[in-house]
């Protein structure tokens, strides 16, 4: 008995640009959709002063949101800093936080940020080639530390869902840092204030 009738399906992914067609869900996310998760908030005002820069795209091919589809998709992440602090992703839980991810490194160079609901903390290198498997329960942020594009593929389940509210508010236990062209993990000044 035939229960789904999805059809099969295939996509082009521009392996250059980290372009995917067709794609029904193309997000930009810019410098004031994430303001207030940059630690400088000097260098986030002074920037938007004379610009509100594409900081990262994502493209996607949604699918129902049902148990058992899974999502593709890839991110392009744009060099730069804010201050001293490279260029991220917003970073998020699933709704569904029994559900895991994984990421293939396809161009440029980044880390991956992962941190568990007890503040255990990783983070780790991505380049071209790099898979990450994020487990479930974990959150995630990807951070280009590199000076051009950061483009990786992703693979989710269609029904994780986003939860942004709790890295919003207190962010994660570390941030990624430009100390003399070196990336360098600090504490995060704001990660103890807020409970
Ligand atoms: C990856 C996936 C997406 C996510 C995107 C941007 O492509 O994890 O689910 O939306 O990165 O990350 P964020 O949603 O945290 O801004
Ligand atoms: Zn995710």
């Amino acid at each position: 008995v035939i229960v789904n009738h999805m059809q099969p399906f295939s996509l082009k992914l521009s392996l250059h640009n980290g372009v995917l067609a067709p794609c029904n869900n193309h997000i930009r996310r810019r410098l004031s959709d994430m303001a207030s998760m940059y630690a400088d908030q000097e260098a986030v005002q002074e920037l938007l002063q004379h610009d509100d820069p594409v900081l990262y795209e994502v493209y996607q091919y949604d699918v129902p949101e049902e148990p058992g589809q899974l999502l593709v998709g890839t991110s392009v992440i744009h060099p730069g800093k804010v201050g001293s602090e490279y260029v991220m992703t917003k970073g998020h839980y699933h709704a569904q936080r029994d559900t895991a991810e994984v990421y293939l490194g396809l161009l440029g160079r980044g880390h991956l940020m992962l941190q568990a609901p007890e503040g255990d903390f990783r983070s780790i290198p991505f380049e071209r080639g790099t898979v990450g498997y994020i487990p479930p329960y974990w959150a995630h942020r990807m951070v280009n530390t590199g000076n051009e594009d950061l483009i990786f593929y992703v693979v989710y389940p269609a029904n994780a869902g986003h939860d942004y509210e709790a890295i919003a508010r207190r962010g994660f236990r570390f941030l990624l840092v430009d100390r003399g062209g070196v990336p360098t993990l600090i504490a995060n000044p704001r990660y103890g204030q807020h409970v």
